[in-house]
């Protein structure tokens, strides 16, 4: 039976051998030939990533391929309410965006993609450093970054008065914490872009929005950290891999918007602003599609 595009696309592995033997002798060395140039050429990676245009946690495995200099094919979700049979059953557990399909085995989870890559792709641009005390450092930055930063910019976005309030001042906390671990090094990684830098860049795309609702200036909070995101947006792997700032926000307020009156017609505003963290993360990523 014919296998389809997708069994093709997910499930090579090692795919088959298959020289036709044919009767002419030119054939036959010709066989021959890509048979032994087949043996010994390294067989081609089949990597697809299942994502969604506005996800941060989608633009650091992009900006980490593209690092890497590894080719993949990108299938963009439509809408994550109504979310595409593959990613259900790629990451039955999550079903979240992004999921890295590669050779046909599922990895899920952005950071755990990430470092995924790293290890498979080792011999371009290293993203880890290979001492183990400056690898659990990384680790420690990146997973702070995971923990604080994106669920904090959730809930400037989504909320008012004084929950917005407490969540611009722990966030610009933050930002000045990492501002401390960056120094006066070009990259949190040093002289070169690493872990902590992949985690934390596609955040940038939203620190116009972080202004417009904070009432801030990022310029004047975290100048260093306003440096390094121009900095890593001259690295083609970033610029290709992060969306507009201004078409973020209007994605974003947009979103804003709806939630608002969604919330405001069933008068229940109160209740989402109580609402934290995670559960913000949720119901953003349920109705970012809208
Ligand atoms: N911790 C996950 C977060 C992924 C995540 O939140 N993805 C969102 C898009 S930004 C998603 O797929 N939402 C759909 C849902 O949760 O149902 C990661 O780092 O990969």
């Amino acid at each position: 039976m014919t296998p389809s595009l997708l069994e093709i696309l997910t499930t090579n592995e090692h795919p088959k051998h298959i020289v036709p033997i044919s009767s002419s002798s030119s054939s036959f060395f010709f066989n021959l030939l890509s048979s032994s140039f087949e043996f010994f050429a390294p067989m081609a990676d089949a990597v697809i990533l299942l994502g969604f245009w506005s996800s941060p946690f989608v633009m650091r495995v992009k900006i980490a391929l593209a690092e890497k200099g590894v080719e993949c094919e990108s299938r963009e979700e439509e809408n994550l309410r109504d979310k595409s049979p593959l990613l259900l059953e790629m990451n039955p557990v999550k079903k979240q965006v992004p999921v890295l399909i590669h050779n046909g085995k599922p990895v899920c989870e952005s950071m755990i993609i990430v470092q995924y890559i790293d290890e498979v792709w080792k011999n371009k641009s290293a993203l880890l450093p290979s001492d183990p005390y400056k690898r659990a450092q990384a680790r420690f930055w990146a997973d702070f970054v995971d923990k604080k930063i994106y669920s904090l910019g959730n809930q400037l976005l989504l909320s008012t008065g004084e929950d917005q309030e407490a969540a611009k001042s722990e966030l610009i906390e933050c930002f000045k914490l990492l501002e401390g671990e960056l120094g006066d090094k070009p990259y949190f990684g040093g002289e070169t872009f690493g872990l902590v830098d992949v985690s934390l860049i596609p955040c940038s795309c939203w620190f116009y929005g972080y202004e417009q609702w904070g009432k801030i200036s990022m310029e004047k909070e975290c100048p260093k950290l306003v440096d390094w995101a121009h900095r890593c947006m001259k690295r083609e792997s970033v610029s290709k891999s992060i969306p507009d700032q201004h078409k973020v926000y209007d994605f974003l307020t947009e979103i804003k918007m709806k939630i608002g009156s969604k919330w405001n017609s069933e008068s229940n505003y109160d209740a989402l602003l109580r609402i934290k963290g995670e559960e913000i993360k949720l119901i953003l990523s349920m109705i970012e599609s809208v």
